[in-house]
């Protein structure tokens, strides 16, 4: 088990013999990169090696034509002027004697990382493979790409292992339209690609890599193009493009394997993409698609040519894939008007397809930010840069400084409440009272972490969360879906937390899949530190269950998939309505261009945002209660202001779990560090604060007898805090 690695070194082989500047980027260079920088972090090591091999032409012939594969094995024999001359047939393609060899042991590679994953030998892995695959076409070649490496896996996965559903996920930033060409048709693939497009104007300047283009036949809606029309996008707008587009869509489909076509020229630096995403943000997509197909994830090389950059984002999707987990994602969270506008895109084309989406009524952008040529002229415009692979190689710090990435953000704790009564406990007369605790207790408490003694310190997202019962009843799993990825993520996102803290209260109602999976999703924005407060009767089912979960195990699926009801539905808009002028993340389409975002939110925001009655908390002004009436932020923008929201929970509350299955059953000794399970020992005893194990050191399963704020606290310090 564990995460494999693919690799052979015969695979840097194949170079550009001549000068073209379009295909120099190619390089051997960056196989070196990223397997030295997967060397360095220590992150080799810990994978399984499998043996490359090269694919047989059987293999090759499960996407490709006999023609077209002779073709390429005749490269093997020609000289540099015939490589050449060959090469100027196709777009953006070189060949050299190597080529049929090492693009051979690029499919096998991939065959062999899938044969793996599907037969039990791993649980995941990435191949590390040139030449790239996304691009190739049954009888053509095409931008760097020689055979199709990710569509041959899909078919090969659908006829030895005999799978029904595949989902690619094309993060590179160039369109496959290779692959999309391949399973147009085939409503057993479900291919997913986001790509730097601007209007068609750029390469490969086709009409069917827009939003509209769906698929044929029995496999419309398996095609899912999100064209980015503008370069410049960065972490929050992929992440809004996963959360709003691309996990519905999955979960809905509930796939069986997932294949990633992972070019990190969509990470910031890549003179191709132009894009700004943080290498860490490739951790957190790694990290959000382990929560499907059992996370039978295989990732597969395509693009990438700024070398550190790729480096590191290879190296962010190996820490995910080993279940490390990911570090907290930087940067203002909230999605640009021209992202918001292609989500809105492809969401409206999509929409009849996936019920999932069928939520709202969903109208395309009528009049783009951006501008959008007459027609759509298929040529890059006059001053467009060609090609920037001359132009100076900015260093990969230098580019994150000018992003003004904030070096540590303050301590923030966030709680997900799903239990009625506890969310009652939120009146203002708790939360006074809960602010008279023994000054000296807390002070103790804080004591060793000066953050804490803030009072910002106890920070929620509770008060906003425990509205969210109604449609956390887990009756529907497109309603449970809907409210965990539509809003709890994106609030999570935007909230950037240090801890979360995930309650189940007595009356939780969520069946043990649908427990696992907000556990395990939540994990993912909180840097792996979420803590589960389960009750004392809770069943040892649920608890192992969210064990694994915490521990970035496996998760069960929640097939079958049933439509969310109309009630539910209203309440999330009507949530999200409310909610979007403070949280940029739940946004799903741009606002109107003439008009200031947050002009239109109905009142009764104040109702949901209200602060606690009494005197405002010292040194937070007040307005950072109301998420109505804050002025709408602007990009770029200053980081996202906290909402303090006071935790307080029922005094003398137990969270203990019974002893049932603390010992065995729940596999607890296996949690990771900076995870944990609170439960309780003897809820009799009268524990003044908590016994904690082992604080911050492996496995932090902690012990505590009341369910107070002291307890929340001090488990949050030791957790939150300092822990690197
Ligand atoms: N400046 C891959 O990333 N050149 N292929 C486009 C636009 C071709 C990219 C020129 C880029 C091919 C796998
Ligand atoms: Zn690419």
């Amino acid at each position: 088990m564990g995460t494999a690695l693919v690799y052979h070194e015969d695979m840097m082989a194949t170079r550009l013999l001549w000068d073209n500047s379009e295909c120099k980027i190619e390089c051997p260079e960056r196989l070196a990169a990223a397997l030295g920088s997967l060397r360095q972090c220590g992150l080799e090591q810990r994978c399984l090696h499998l043996a490359a091999r090269e694919a047989t032409e059987a293999e090759l012939g499960l996407v490709h034509s006999p023609e077209y594969v002779a073709l390429v094995r005749r490269t093997q024999t020609l000289g540099t002027e015939e490589l050449q001359a060959l090469s100027g047939q196709f777009d953006a393609v070189y060949f050299h004697p190597s080529t049929f060899h090492c693009a051979r042991l690029a499919v096998g590679a991939v065959l062999q990382l899938v044969d793996a994953v599907l037969t039990g030998g791993s649980n995941n892995g990435l191949a590390l493979v040139r030449p790239p695959g996304h691009h190739s076409q049954r009888a053509a070649a095409n931008g760097f790409c020689v055979f199709n490496n990710v569509a041959i896996a899909a078919e090969h996965a659908k006829r030895k292992h005999g799978l029904h559903r595949v989902l690619i996920v094309d993060w590179d930033i160039h369109h496959g339209q290779g692959i999309q060409y391949i399973f147009e048709d085939d409503p057993s693939v479900l291919y997913f690609s986001w790509h730097r497009y601007e209007h068609g104007r750029f390469w490969p300047f086709l009409p069917e890599s827009d939003a509209d283009t769906v698929g044929q036949g029995q496999g419309r809606g398996f095609t899912v193009n999100l064209p980015w029309n503008q370069v410049g996008m960065g972490n929050a707008d992929y992440l809004a493009a996963f959360l709003h587009v691309l996990l519905p869509l999955a979960f809905e489909f509930d796939p069986e394997l997932v294949l990633i076509s992972a070019g990190f020229d969509s990470a910031t630096g890549d003179p191709e993409g132009q894009m700004q995403a943080t290498p860490e943000c490739f951790a957190h997509l790694t990290q959000l698609l382990q929560v499907l197909a059992g996370g039978r994830v295989c990732a597969v090389l395509e693009g990438g040519y700024h070398l550190e950059s790729l480096a590191q984002s290879v190296c962010m999707t190996v820490r995910s894939l080993l279940g490390d987990p990911v570090p907290v994602l930087l940067g203002p969270m909230a999605p640009c008007q021209s992202a918001l506008e292609s989500i809105q895109n492809v969401r409206a084309a999509q929409a009849p397809h996936w019920k999932s989406l069928q939520q709202q009524d969903m109208a395309p952008v009528l009049s783009p930010s951006t501008h959008s040529p007459e027609g759509r002229p298929l040529l890059p415009l006059p001053g467009d840069p060609v090609c920037k692979a001359e132009a100076e190689v900015a260093s990969l710090s230098f580019l994150l400084d000018q992003q003004h990435f904030h070096p540590t953000p303050p301590v923030r704790m966030a709680v997900a409440l799903t239990a009625p009564d506890t969310a009652l406990s939120l009146s203002p007369d708790v939360l006074r009272q809960e602010g008279s605790a023994p000054k000296w207790e807390t002070e103790a408490w804080a004591r060793p972490h000066e953050s804490l003694a803030q009072d910002e310190a106890l920070t929620a997202l509770g008060k906003l969360l425990y509205l969210l019962n109604g449609i956390l009843d887990g009756k529907t799993t497109g309603g449970f879906l809907s409210c965990v990825l539509g809003l709890v993520l994106p609030m999570a996102y935007g909230f950037q937390p240090d801890l979360v803290l995930v309650a189940l209260g007595p009356d939780h109602r969520l069946q043990d899949p649908q427990a696992a999976l907000l556990a395990g999703v939540l994990r993912v924005p909180a840097g792996g530190r979420v803590l589960v407060l389960l009750e004392e009767e809770s069943a040892p089912e649920l608890a192992r269950a969210l064990a694994q979960a915490l521990n970035g195990e496996a998760l069960p699926s929640l097939r079958p998939f049933s439509t969310a009801s109309p009630e539910d539905l209203q309440a999330l808009r009507s949530l999200r309505a409310q909610l979007q002028p403070r949280w940029e993340m739940l946004r799903v389409a741009a606002s109107e261009p003439v008009q200031r975002r947050g002009d239109s939110e109905p009142s009764g925001s104040e109702l949901l945002l209200e602060p606690p009655s009494g005197p405002p908390t010292p040194g937070v002004p007040r307005s950072q209660f109301l998420g109505a009436s804050a002025p709408p932020a602007p990009r770029p923008r200053p980081a996202q202001p906290i909402i303090p929201v006071r935790l307080s929970w029922r005094p003398g509350r137990r969270l203990a779990v019974t002893p049932r299955w603390r010992e065995s059953e729940a596999g607890l000794s296996s949690v990771r560090p900076g995870v944990g399970l609170v439960c309780g020992s003897d809820p009799r005893t009268p524990l003044q604060r908590p016994v904690l194990r082992q604080p911050r050191a492996a496995p932090s399963v902690c012990e505590a007898s009341t369910y107070s704020p002291r307890v929340v606290a001090s488990v949050a310090s030791l957790v939150a805090v300092g822990d690197p």
